[in-house]
């Protein structure tokens, strides 16, 4: 049945940048859009419902293209200490940090870790998120990166979301492989992988390349590996020193390359010239007290595509909000807030490889939208958390209950 979605404006971002339809119409037919414009232009037609939508502001559903929702205990005390001058890196090193939620993930059945995933999760989709990724990652053996996952696969048959599962097997080292990284990440390619690829349970392959998690070396045969499987790669890089891990990502062409604060010139021209697009984290950033900002200069200079994401998690970004990381990415990064919106929405997209299908309001996309009860597409970045007033639509029906 074809719907008619009118008395409304839209951001649409269509042909890959900002772009806005004022007193616009929308038709879709089954799950997607079949026709976008002025509402002048609208064809007359047989139309089986029309639905006004009030004056609002359409956008692209929203995505959130990087978090690590699913995980078991809390790390509330480690932000405590870090207020008091422990740094990430100490932390880590007294087997705190990532390690502290490898064993609480481990310990957690895969009910509990769902519980605790389904309630972040709605917290995202009330703000309007339709498309999210979740990583593993705290896992770190067979058994557990398979628990995660199934866990991440759970989220999008019982919520009404797009999810894309990552398994970023290669996140840190487990405890019983210490001094033997080497042999960790023989296991990462040789069984984890192949083995939960096969079970259907990856989308696409991270590593956490810096010296708290693995060198370019052992990343790349990482990124052998997925290549083999067929699967596209992602990679945690130069968050807190630069190994020139997104030059490594972009020479295997990687969907995107994320955080990037310590990124150089050379990193941004191999990203360019691959495609990459570099997911930012502010939430990450302003948690630890970064000072050294991502170069957003250069990546516009280069023609980067910049997306936005909450890397929810629990130790250094536990943001529950993707509009306030749009509002950091412009007061903290200096982006503009139409970037911000591109990054949540046609960039985010891309990095999770939906670039053809998601991400923007054009023909043939699916129509995942949100008519928010805002003034100018700016508010999005502007207010600081909070709910604002919306309707969100995904596969072309109004979502009533999140
Ligand atoms: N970088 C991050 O920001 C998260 N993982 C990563 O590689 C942090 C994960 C954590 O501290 O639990
Ligand atoms: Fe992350």
């Amino acid at each position: 049945m074809k719907k008619r979605w009118q008395h409304c404006h839209a951001a649409s971002m269509a042909g890959g940048r900002y772009s806005i339809i004022e007193d616009a119409a929308l038709v879709t037919e089954g799950a997607h859009i079949v026709w976008i414009g002025p509402r002048a232009e609208l064809p007359a037609g047989d139309y089986g419902e029309t639905v006004d939508l009030g004056g609002a502001w359409l956008t692209p559903g929203l995505i959130d293209c990087h978090t690590h929702l699913v995980f078991g205990g809390d790390r509330s005390a480690e932000f405590e200490q870090r207020l008091e001058g422990v740094s990430y890196a100490e932390i880590a090193a007294a087997g705190g940090g990532i390690a502290s939620t490898v064993r609480a993930t481990r310990e957690a059945s895969e009910g509990e870790l769902l519980t605790g995933a389904l309630l972040r999760a709605r917290q995202l989709l009330r703000e309007g998120v339709t498309t999210l990724e979740v990583k593993s990652g705290y896992g770190l053996s067979l058994a557990a990166e398979r628990k995660m996952l199934r866990v991440i696969r759970r989220l999008g048959e019982l919520l009404p979301v797009t999810v894309r599962s990552t398994c970023l097997a290669a996140h840190a080292l487990p405890p019983e492989f210490a001094g033997r990284a080497d042999a960790y990440i023989d296991l990462v390619c040789a069984e984890i992988l192949p083995q939960l690829a096969s079970e259907g349970l990856v989308d696409a392959v991270d590593a956490f390349c810096e010296h708290l998690g693995f060198s370019p070396a052992q990343v790349e045969r990482v990124f052998q590996c997925a290549g083999e499987l067929g699967l596209p790669i992602k990679l945690h890089a130069e968050q807190l020193s630069s190994l020139h891990g997104s030059s490594l990502a972009a020479r295997y062409g990687a969907l995107s390359a994320d955080h990037l604060e310590f990124m150089d010139e050379s990193d941004a021209q191999a990203m360019a010239a691959a495609g990459s697009v570099a997911v930012l984290l502010p939430g990450a950033f302003y948690c630890l007290r970064e000072t050294q900002l991502p170069p957003i200069d250069l990546l516009r200079r280069h023609g980067v595509a910049m997306a936005i994401a909450s890397d929810l998690n629990p130790g250094t970004s536990p943001a529950l909000s993707l509009r306030l990381m749009m509002n950091m990415a412009c007061t903290l990064f200096r982006m503009t807030p139409e970037e911000a919106l591109a990054g949540v929405t046609l960039h985010a997209a891309q990095a999770l490889g939906l670039g053809h299908s998601h991400g923007s309001l054009e023909v043939g996309k699916v129509a995942d939208f949100v008519a928010w009860d805002i003034a100018r597409p700016a508010e999005l970045a502007y207010w600081l958390g909070g709910e604002l007033g919306k309707r969100v639509i995904r596969h072309a029906e109004e979502l009533t209950d999140v």
